[in-house]
């Protein structure tokens, strides 16, 4: 896999649209305009390859990017209370429909904002993915908006809230900055190589 050589491969609105599993997926959950469209552009070292909008629900599809003998999937946000409630619903399949898939799950990467402390849905998804018994990982975005001292702190708390097992790795990251990209790389590329 390289991250450099990330390419667009198709953007799907329903589940039954999803392609048949093949490379391992490394996929990108977490609440609106939580920054998964951003990390993924640094991860990427690519400026706008994933749309990034300051307006919530930019990501509405599922959209898979090849980087070769893996995948990286970038889910629409949750908890975006202003859209339509056939729009909600819409989504609700999708990333249940994705997740009720036989997919090669390599690595979940679930997203929070740092500044705040997880949501009933930040926490709703954590469960899920750890009784589906997924692997999955946190990362803490936004960091550059908090002192190192408040992100520390940020990150504790966020343990506590969300009782993570002790060995699941967290990640303070920031987009903006590229704090934390070098170790999200590595936690994604071992958990490829591993799946
Ligand atoms: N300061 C700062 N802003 C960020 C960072 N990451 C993302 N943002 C901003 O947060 C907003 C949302 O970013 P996106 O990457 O589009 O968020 P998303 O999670 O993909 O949102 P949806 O597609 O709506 O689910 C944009 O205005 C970004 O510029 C970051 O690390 N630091
Ligand atoms: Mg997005």
């Amino acid at each position: 896999m390289n991250f450099h050589k990330a390419q667009f491969k198709a953007a799907y609105g329903t589940s039954a649209q999803l392609p048949r599993p093949s490379f391992p997926e490394v996929s990108f959950a977490g609440r609106s305009n939580v920054g998964k469209s951003s990390l993924l552009n640094k991860l990427f070292a690519r400026k706008s390859l994933a749309k990034v909008s300051s307006t919530p629900g930019k990501t509405a599809t599922i959209n898979f990017y090849d980087v070769g003998k893996a995948y990286l999937v970038d889910l629409p946000g949750y908890g975006y209370a202003k859209v339509s409630k056939s729009e909600r619903e819409r989504w609700s399949e999708l990333i249940e429909g994705y997740f009720n898939q036989e997919r090669p799950f390599a690595l979940v990467v679930a997203l929070i904002d740092i500044r705040h402390e997880p949501s009933e849905l930040d926490q709703a998804m954590v469960s899920f993915l750890q009784e589906r018994g997924l692997p999955f990982a946190v990362a803490l975005t936004k960091a550059d908006k908090l002192s190192k001292q408040q992100a520390l702190r940020q990150a504790a708390l966020a343990k506590k809230a969300l009782d993570l097992p002790a060995d699941t790795p967290l990640a303070i990251t920031s987009a903006e900055k590229g704090t934390g990209i070098d170790d999200l790389r590595r936690l994604i590329a071992n958990a490829i190589s591993a799946g």
